[in-house]
Parts: C-alpha cells; sequence; structure tokens
C-alpha cells in the first residue's frame, strides 16, 4: 500500500478509537483517560535499563513503541493531546517526529519533563500504565473494568491497523529468506539472526518479540533463547520464529526447514504444512477458534499415522490417550497487534487440555490470528511415552532418527475477513 494511502487510513484509524474509547470512558463513568506510556526499569543493582517498548494502549494510539515518558490524554468531544517527552539531554537523543497526517488529530506538545502533565477540567479522571510510572499521578489508577473494556477495542482491527500487520509482514518475510539462506551455507544461529537483522533493517531489541533461532535438537525447544555461535558441522534443521515490529504493529512468522539429507524431516514438514494450510482455511467470522485447535490435534494425529511415526492405533485413539499433546504441547495461536500476544484473547478459559492456548473466541471479521500448528521430538515429553504402555505404538527406531531435528513449527498471520479470511503471510 502506497505510504499516503496508509497515512489516509491512520486518520480514519484515529476517528474510530476516539468513538470507541469515548464509549468505554462512558461506560464506566468516566470523562478522560490518561495514557503513560511507561518507560523501561533499571536493572538490579545497576545503571543499565532494560530495553523499553511502550504500553499497549500508547501504541494503539501512536505506534511510537520507542518513546518513553510521554504521556496522551483522551477525552470526549476533545482533541487527544500528546505529551512527548524530549528532554534538554547531552547523553540521548531525542528524535523528533517525522510530520504526518495524524498530529492534525491529535495535539502535540513537546515535554521537557518525564512527569505527568498537571490537567484541569479533566473531570473524572481514569490513570492508566505500568503501576510504578502512574504511582502518586492523580486520578483512578488502572480501574479493572475500563482496562477490560480498552482491551476490547483492540480486538476488531481497523483497515489501518490491517494495512500496518500486512506491511509487518512483508518485512519479516525478507528477513526469513535471508535467514533459510544463511542456515543453507552453513551459518551458525547467531549469524543467521545477523542475517535476518540485516533483511529487516530491525535491531533485535526493537523486534516485537525475541527472535527464536534454534538449530538441529535446538529446533525443540520451544521458546530457545540463545544464539550459539558456533557453525553445526552437519545442520540438520532451522526452526526460526521471528517478526518485525511495523509503526507498532507486530508480525509473528515460523518457518523450518530441512537440511539437505533429512528426507524424513523434509516430509514431515510437507505433511505439517498441508495441515497449516487447511487450518488456515478454517478461519473465518463465526468459526470457534477452540475447533481449530481441536482440528489441529485430529491433523497431527493423521500425520503421525500416515508417516509411521504411530502405528495400530487409529486416530481418535492417538488424540484422546494424549500422544498428540507430547508432539503438539501448545495451543494454534493467539491474537496478534501492537502486542504479539495481544490483549482480550480469553473472555473464558481455555479447555482443560489445552491450557496453553492463548484464545478461546469464536471469530469476527476484522481479527487478526496466528495458525501456527508444530510437531516437535522433546526430551522431557516423549521419553515417558516411550517408556509407558502406549511406547508400543510408536516407532522408535524412526523417532530416535528425527530426535535430532529438534521439530517443526509453521507460523502464518491471518485476517478475519467478511466471508472467509486474509493470510497476510501467503499473500505476496
Ligand atoms: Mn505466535
Amino acid at each position: 500500500m502506497p505510504h499516503d494511502a496508509l497515512l489516509a487510513l491512520q486518520t480514519d484509524h484515529l476517528k474510530e478509537i476516539q468513538l470507541r474509547y469515548e464509549l468505554a470512558l462512558a461506560a464506566h463513568g468516566f470523562d478522560s483517560l490518561l495514557i503513560a506510556s511507561g518507560a523501561a526499569p533499571y536493572r538490579y543493582g545497576d545503571d543499565q535499563a532494560w530495553h523499553f517498548q511502550g504500553y499497549g494502549p500508547f501504541l494503539h494510539w501512536t505506534g511510537l513503541a520507542g518513546r518513553e515518558h510521554c504521556w496522551l490524554l483522551i477525552r470526549a468531544g476533545h482533541k487527544p493531546v500528546l505529551w512527548l517527552f524530549e528532554p534538554v539531554d547531552f547523553w540521548h537523543a531525542s528524535p523528533s517526529l517525522t510530520e504526518e497526517p495524524w498530529q492534525d488529530f491529535i495535539d502535540v506538545r513537546s515535554s521537557a519533563s518525564p512527569k505527568a502533565p498537571v490537567l484541569e477540567h479533566s473531570g473524572k479522571l481514569a490513570v492508566i500504565g505500568d503501576p510504578v510510572v502512574i504511582e502518586g499521578v492523580t486520578g483512578e489508577a488502572n480501574p479493572e473494568g475500563l482496562l477490560r473494556e480498552l482491551d476490547e477495542t483492540r480486538v476488531r482491527k481497523t483497515q489501518y491497523e490491517i494495512e500496518c500487520l500486512a506491511q509487518a509482514n512483508r518485512l519479516a518475510l525478507n528477513g526469513h529468506a535471508a535467514a533459510r539462506e544463511a542456515f543453507l551455507d552453513g551459518e551458525s544461529e547467531f549469524g543467521i539472526n545477523l542475517a535476518y537483522q540485516q533483511a529487516t533493517g530491525q535491531r533485535e531489541a526493537d523486534a516485537p518479540y525475541p527472535s527464536i533461532i534454534g538449530l538441529n535438537e535446538h529446533a525443540g525447544i520451544l521458546h530457545y533463547q540463545y544464539f550459539d555461535t558456533r557453525p553445526r558441522g552437519q545442520p540438520r534443521s532451522l526452526l526460526i520464529d521471528a517478526g518485525v515490529r511495523f509503526r507498532g504493529y507486530c508480525s509473528d512468522i515460523t518457518r523450518t526447514t530441512a537440511g539437505p539429507y533429512e528426507e524424513h524431516f523434509a516430509a514431515l514438514i510437507q505433511g505439517l504444512e498441508r495441515l497449516q494450510l487447511r487450518l488456515c482455511g478454517m478461519v473465518a467470522p463465526d468459526v470457534d477458534y477452540i475447533d481449530i485447535h481441536r482440528k489441529t490435534h485430529q491433523g497431527i494425529a493423521a500425520l503421525l499415522s500416515a508417516t509411521g511415526l504411530v502405528s495400530n492405533l487409529d486416530d481418535r485413539d492417538i488424540v484422546e490417550q494424549g500422544i498428540t499433546r507430547v508432539f503438539f504441547p501448545h495451543g494454534i495461536g493467539h491474537f496478534l497487534g501492537v502486542q504479539v500476544h495481544d490483549v482480550a484473547g480469553k473472555p473464558t478459559p481455555p479447555p482443560e487440555d489445552s491450557p496453553f492456548l492463548r484464545l478461546t473466541r469464536r471469530l469476527e471479521p476484522g481479527m487478526v490470528v496466528t495458525i501456527e500448528p508444530g510437531l516437535y521430538f522433546i526430551p522431557s515429553l516423549l521419553d515417558p511415552l516411550l517408556a509407558g504402555e502406549l511406547g508400543q505404538y510408536l516407532n522408535q527406531p524412526l523417532i530416535s532418527r528425527l530426535r535430532g531435528c529438534g521439530g517443526i513449527r509453521i507460523e502464518d498471520n491471518l485476517v478475519v475477513t467478511e466471508d472467509g479470511s486474509r493470510n497476510l503471510t501467503r499473500e505476496l
């Protein structure tokens, strides 16, 4: 989408969320709302702060993920006011904002102080943000009911938000292509990460979440958090789960690649990808997201049978005996927005057999979700299964061979449309 068209959509976005926020404030008896962007805390016993990424509601309005100590005032019938923290400081940069149409909608004022603005005529005021930052600020701090309703304003994305998420996908896909190349060239996890950052033009700390880049058995560690600097002699597999933040909005994409001599593992990736595409095909209005999660387990069971990993057990039993949960222990996905696991996904708790499912709602147009089935060889889950009664149904020699490949996850980002879905990750 051309830049000007995106900026025009942003004005519509702001009008829409002004309306949503006014309704939420009225419903909870507030006249105005002060949002704190937040500030990074210092590491304990140290003079170094953690890397900062701003508070969700602040990003919902401004997209400014890296700006600390800013304050935004929302009032019914008034222009929002943004106090942009611009200290006189010879230690740090104070980048000025690029001129854009949203600054006609929001009154932007420079502030040399990190403190909350002194407000007049704000009526009954709610103040939301990190409790440490808003401590002592006049107004009701983080009112529970209002917070929940504000989360709800982020569930159905505006057209602007969808286009930002689409762009975050495009940028991340450049990184994924570069990462794959680096893997096939024999790079280490560290080297693959550098290739990803180079191609996306985004430093690691500014990404929506720490990239997960696992070679071989590391691909089976769901949130593997290190980058090994040693190239692996014979790389067997790469799992990379990495996104980009664009104007505040996140992508969250996972791809798995088999090494050159891994026919079994490559076939398993193909099978999981076919399943993933079928699951993406289920995304549509009125579909219960929990059903997509359940279908995933049925699909994993069928794949375990078809590839000979499990035999002499019908697919229904493979699910009911808990075997699929050993291979696929997490949820099928979550909401996506200015936070990678966006808010308001669980108005009701997940089913007992799926405690890690982050989204339990019926889908509606405008929702943006991930679809991310996985199939892993995780020793701490697999070994008790193999040693137990059900071990007889599992192909232990094949599992032994595949263990060193770690696992597979394939993840796309989809928007629910009026009559189905738009896959932001695969539309290019
Ligand atoms: Mn995800």
